[in-house]
């Protein structure tokens, strides 16, 4: 560690921890069908079953949802997904609602084939389902290392029930900002460092005790990946995270 006039340049890295855990399934159907890999089975029937159907004041996201109606009564049709790896912290995620009124819905897991028999584990029995899109969630983290298949099945209550933006797996970690560099010309600290995949912004900490309490330092101004500030006043650490909506990264100090 060396010191300079009124910034300090650290030369150690408080960490290079990097997960990265991502979805293996974020399918919001906007490709206008059911994506290759997923069955269907239409178990009532009749001449319907799911198909991706174009609304974009019906969707959850985009123009696109996954849908299946039925004009009799006793509607019965599976929406299931395509076979994949559970890794630990993984979950099980999709948004659901009922075309009107209320419909029915059981979701259900299978560790061994997508055929209708084999789904023998309950995830959840939904009653009630209303015209609003209510998201369910639920943690695979029990199946982790097995290769499972996942299904909706719909119970018809009234019409017709859609889904939106199914998610199996977990949300990728931001890496550490790298390369964070320090310069401090007497006038102006300036810190820059390289770009991290996925982030959309960029937060500058400090404090003049590296062993203190760092607070996210706004007396700068940042330039894409460039962060600006006038000299302080006293020594000054710094570290800088990268942001993707809610998530953080490990800090990362300027070396
Ligand atoms: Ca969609
Ligand atoms: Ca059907």
């Amino acid at each position: 560690m060396k010191n300079t006039k009124n910034a300090l340049l650290l030369i150690f890295l408080l960490s290079t921890t990097l997960i990265f855990a991502q979805w293996a399934i974020d399918e919001g159907f906007e490709s206008g069908t059911i994506p290759a890999g997923w069955t269907t089975y239409n178990a009532d029937g009749d001449s319907y079953c799911w198909v991706a159907y174009q609304s974009s004041q019906d969707a959850h996201s985009g123009d696109w949802m996954a849908m299946t109606q039925c004009y009799n009564s006793g509607g019965n049709d599976w929406l299931i997904t395509p076979q994949v790896t559970i890794q630990d912290g993984d979950s099980f995620s999709f948004f659901a609602r009922a075309w009107y009124s209320t419909e029915d819905m059981n979701v259900l897991l299978s560790t061994t084939g997508n055929a209708i028999n084999d789904f023998d584990v309950t995830l959840g029995s939904i009653t009630g389902l209303g015209a609003s899109y209510v998201e369910f969630s639920y943690n695979l983290s029990t199946y982790a290392g097995q290769d499972i298949y996942l299904a909706i099945e719909w119970l018809q209550d009234t019409y017709a029930m859609v889904v939106d933006d199914v998610k199996v797996g977990q949300e990728a970690s931001l890496s550490a900002p790298i390369n964070v560099q320090i310069s401090n010309d007497g006038i102006y600290v300036k810190i820059n460092w390289d770009a991290v995949t996925g982030a959309s912004a960029y937060k500058v900490y400090s404090s003049i005790d590296p062993n203190g309490t760092f607070t996210e330092d706004t007396t700068g101004s940042f330039t894409g990946l460039r962060w600006v500030t006038a000299n302080p006043a006293v020594d000054t650490f710094y570290y800088v995270t990268a942001y993707s909506a809610d998530r953080k990264t490990d800090k990362e100090m300027p070396k």
